[in-house]
């Protein structure tokens, strides 16, 4: 497995201008015959050979110019088809090749799933259809005809716009897509199969007239309503917010059951994880609403960050990803609540991001070398991606941030771009120099800032000293360079301790933001007659960890009165937090009472939730969610025992459930929806949803008897999926008769509904105890859970894995041998989804001595198993380097 490094990119000695594509579908012998219009690249090398690639590609015939190549002018291996004198002047290929769509079990390129067609062509799938220059910097105008069986497939869908259709025999019709704009391979797309359709219009800002289509299972088209609206709300709001307007007359959404990733933005033809589309109140939680809006706006908004200017090569992924996450969480945000949708951002990012950045997997956000590309579709690219644009944005202000990004689409409109080309943009407008932000792209790990503040009475004035580190990480491309001084956007003010905002200036404070450019510097305040609260990193402005000795009153002074809503639910973890650590470093055992700073915390939530809940439920329900347990690991960060941490946190939440019980109770029957209430996904009922659901749960923890009867009435009863999963959940954490009954009961009557069986698989996989392991051996084998579909494996083995510490990370080692034994046994069959599985070993370094020691003999154990994937062993090699 060869290693790719940016700082080798060349151009591409060829070009391909136009792609004619005769997609004859068959389930086992699909044949395609490739018309390739190229040129030699006036960038590239004169007379070097056509070095096309393939992957697992049967070659039936290849002519050049329509004339066979002669004895001796082609080589074919398995990942090549090399021409080794070419034409040096514009000449045309015609490749003819089969597939076989049925064995495609990597779901890369062209399969099916549940009988229909479809494709994913990123980051490399088109080389699995035809030969092809498979780099996102070769672009080509593409032309599809697709043919395929009437009954079987009805429906045939490609890039771009339809321009014929008809009949091709008795059984057989075709319809030819057009797609005007030239793309990369990795956003081709087709499809073909028995498909429900819903369909829009809509008009763009430009006055072009679109038929916006969503294509789901026959039968499901009820659930495919939500996705439409998505799809519109999200065309309406990026010509509002960036200008943007859509470019083709239709814009085509396709659900699948079968699908490594969320969704895919293939021009005009985006594919999706089904998961991420069908919502119905019934089977969709509230956090499905919001994935599925999200993730229909992230896709859309790639038409233009992604597809219209695509990516030079794929070290630049994050300038499509970690741009696009930003829109869709910019979307959101205006769609929700943005103070709650900012804190769940960072949530994930914590959760996902900081240990990545943090373990052995650690890489910068621009990689400077890869093995496997697929295993770069990462926490790091996406989403510190977006938190650098969103720094970006706060440095220069919203107007020069807007006419920043107008110059990037406008300049780089119809190219394949680089991180510079988008910097370029933002400097030409703002006049500044971003050299040193860039380094955001370049360094790994996640800094630490600490923060020390001082009151000088007789001076009236206030400082803050800053000082900023960052970890030293050495990585495939590059041993451990001294990381050099980042640019981080503190927006900051100044609290009063009993309320109120402090008026003091500081000169180097502009619009409420201070620029930490250098390792350390001290800001200092004017007119500062009482030692006020500092409140800094608003709304979370910058991807660091902050050291900010606040003292308890402090914290809570925040919690009370800061303007900003992000620093107030801080105030709140952070109390939290410091109690959860205390305890588990101290091993505490399971104990009724969270000790005096616990009762603190308790007390001060009493007021808020007095104060406020009923205001804002949907910012209550995330006061009150105490950090999870993979935080509070990151907090110790080393010799972490996950079960003394499962039990700081238990402590903590019986403590919550018994001190706020009865508030708890009052805040669920005042915000109980009156029966026979319309449902409705929107942000303002989801919150009601989320504080009462979590008031059952700190109430169940602190009164399991009580709590279960209370959630088995809620399942019963419940006329939303949220609801009824929320009380699933509460009763899968109470052993005994009540639960097994009660997870029989749901998954017998969901069991047409893979889904919704999903959500059943993944609570069971969460259950924090003993007996988890032998119920997810026996939930693989039940009839619904398959190898073979990504969300099964994600949904069981996966949230086993990635979301119940305490047994994935047994003492006895035998979670991570099962976790090690499915990606084996998944890697013949699903390299991608394998490898993602394997990253659950990312935090085994930092667990204590015993499971450490398991751990590493799993990941060997994978590490020396003949003829893994690429995907697989390069995750393993780089846990283990
Ligand atoms: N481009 C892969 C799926 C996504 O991030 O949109
Ligand atoms: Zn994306």
């Amino acid at each position: 497995q060869s290693i790719v490094r940016l700082a080798d990119y060349r151009p591409s000695d060829y070009l391909i201008d136009r792609v004619d594509l005769d997609v004859r579908l068959h389930p086992t012998e699909t044949r395609v015959t490739a018309t390739l219009a190229l040129r030699p690249n006036p960038g590239g090398e004169p007379g070097a050979p056509l070095r096309l690639d393939g992957d697992e590609l049967t070659l039936l015939a290849i002519a050049l110019d329509g004339q066979p190549t002669g004895p001796g002018a082609i080589d074919v291996t398995p990942r090549a088809l090399t021409l080794h004198q070419p034409p040096q002047r514009p000449f045309v290929l015609e490749i003819e090749t089969q597939v076989n769509p049925s064995a495609n079990t990597k779901l890369m390129g062209l399969y099916r799933s549940n009988g229909v067609y479809c494709t994913q062509c990123e980051a490399d799938g088109f080389r699995r259809i035809t030969y092809f220059l498979d780099r996102p910097d070769v672009m080509a105008v593409y032309t599809t005809r697709i043919e395929g069986n009437r009954e079987a497939a009805p429906v045939l869908l490609g890039n771009g716009n339809l321009v014929e259709r008809g009949e091709a025999g008795p059984e057989r019709h075709y319809a030819v897509w057009h797609d005007p704009h030239p793309k990369p391979a990795y956003l081709f797309a087709l499809v073909g199969g028995r498909l429900g359709r819903v369909a829009a219009r809509f008009t763009t800002m430009e006055g072009r007239d679109v038929e916006i289509a969503v294509y789901v299972e026959p039968g499901k088209e009820g659930r495919a309503d939500f996705a439409l609206d998505a799809v519109a709300r999200s065309m309406a709001w990026d010509e509002r917010t960036f200008g943007r307007a859509y470019d083709l007359d239709v814009f085509n959404v396709v659900a699948v059951s079968d699908f490594n990733m969320g969704a895919m933005e293939n021009k005009g033809l985006n594919i999706f994880n089904d998961k991420y589309v069908l919502a119905s109140p019934d089977t969709a939680t509230d956090a499905d609403y919001a994935n599925i809006e999200a993730i229909i706006a992230h896709e859309y908004f790639h038409n233009w960050s992604g597809n219209r200017v695509t990516c030079r090569d794929w070290f630049q992924l994050c300038l499509k990803e970690g741009l696009t996450v930003f829109r869709d969480q910019e979307f959101s945000s205006d769609e929700r609540s943005r103070p709650v949708h900012r804190i769940a951002e960072v949530r994930t990012l914590r959760a996902r991001q900081f240990p990545e950045d943090a373990g052995p997997l650690a890489h910068p956000v621009r990689p400077q070398a890869y093995r496997e590309i697929n295993n770069f579709y990462t926490a790091t690219v996406y989403e510190k991606g977006a938190e650098i644009v969103r720094m970006l944005r706060t440095l220069l202000g919203p107007e020069t941030f807007r006419r920043g990004m107008d110059r990037y689409f406008s300049t780089c409109d119809g190219t394949a771009a680089t991180v510079e080309d988008f910097l370029a943009a933002f400097a030409a407008e703002s006049g500044r120099d971003l050299a040193t932000f860039a380094r955001w792209y370049a360094q790994a790990g996640t800094p630490t800032v600490a923060v020390t503040g001082a009151h000088d009475p007789a001076a009236r004035t206030y400082s803050l000293t800053f000082r900023q580190s960052l970890p030293r990480i050495a990585t495939e491309a590059s041993a451990a360079a001294a990381p050099e001084p980042l640019v981080i956007p503190v927006v900051l003010g100044l609290v009063a301790p009993a309320g109120g905002a402090v008026a003091a200036r500081a000169e180097r404070v502009r619009d409420g933001v201070f620029v930490l450019d250098r390792a350390e510097d001290t800001l200092v305040f004017t007119e500062v007659a009482t030692a006020p609260v500092p409140s800094v990193f608003r709304g979370f402005s910058a991807p660091v960890k902050v050291e900010h000795a606040l003292t308890r009153d402090e914290r809570l002074a925040l919690l009370a009165h800061d303007s900003d809503a992000f620093n107030r639910w801080q105030a709140a973890q952070s109390l939290a937090m410091e109690v959860l650590v205390a305890r588990a470093r101290a091993g505490a055992p399971l104990g009724p009472e969270a000790g005096p700073e616990g009762a603190g915390l308790t007390a001060a939530l009493a007021t808020f939730l007095d104060a406020e809940a009923l205001a804002d439920p949907a910012f209550a329900a995330l006061v009150l969610t105490l950090p999870g347990e993979q935080e509070v690991a990151q907090a110790i960060g080393a010799e972490v025992d996950p079960d003394a941490i499962w039990r700081a946190r238990q402590t903590l939440r019986v403590q919550l459930g018994r001190d706020l019980g009865s508030r708890l109770l009052g805040l669920r029957d005042a915000l109980a929806e009156p029966p026979g209430a319309p449902f409705s996904p929107d942000a303002a009922s989801a919150g009601r949803r989320s504080l009462r659901n979590a008031a059952l749960d700190l109430v169940a923890a602190a009164d399991p008897e009580a709590g279960i009867a209370l959630a088995i009435a809620q399942l019963d009863a419940a006329a939303t999926m949220t609801d009824r999963l929320a009380a699933l959940a509460v009763v899968s954490l109470v052993p005994g008769e009540a639960r097994e009954a009660a997870l029989a009961r749901f998954g017998e009557a969901y069991r047409h509904e893979p889904l919704v069986l999903d959500k059943w698989f993944a609570l069971q996989a969460m259950i924090p105890e003993a007996g988890t392991l032998e119920r997810v051996r026996g939930l693989m084998r039940h009839p619904a859970f398959s190898l073979g579909n990504p969300n099964r494996v994600r949904s069981l083995v996966a949230s086993f894995s990635l979301n119940n510490p305490t047994q994935f990370h047994r003492p006895d080692g035998a979670g991570y041998d099962l976790a090690a034994e499915v990606v084996l046994a998944l890697d013949g069959k699903n390299p991608q989804v394998a490898a993602r599985l394997l990253t659950a070993f990312n935090t085994w370094r930092m667990v204590e001595d015993g499971r450490r020691r398991r751990a590493e003999s799993a990941l060997r154990r994978v590490a020396g198993t003949p003829g893994l994937s690429p995907d697989v062993s390069d995750i393993a090699g780089r846990s283990l380097a």
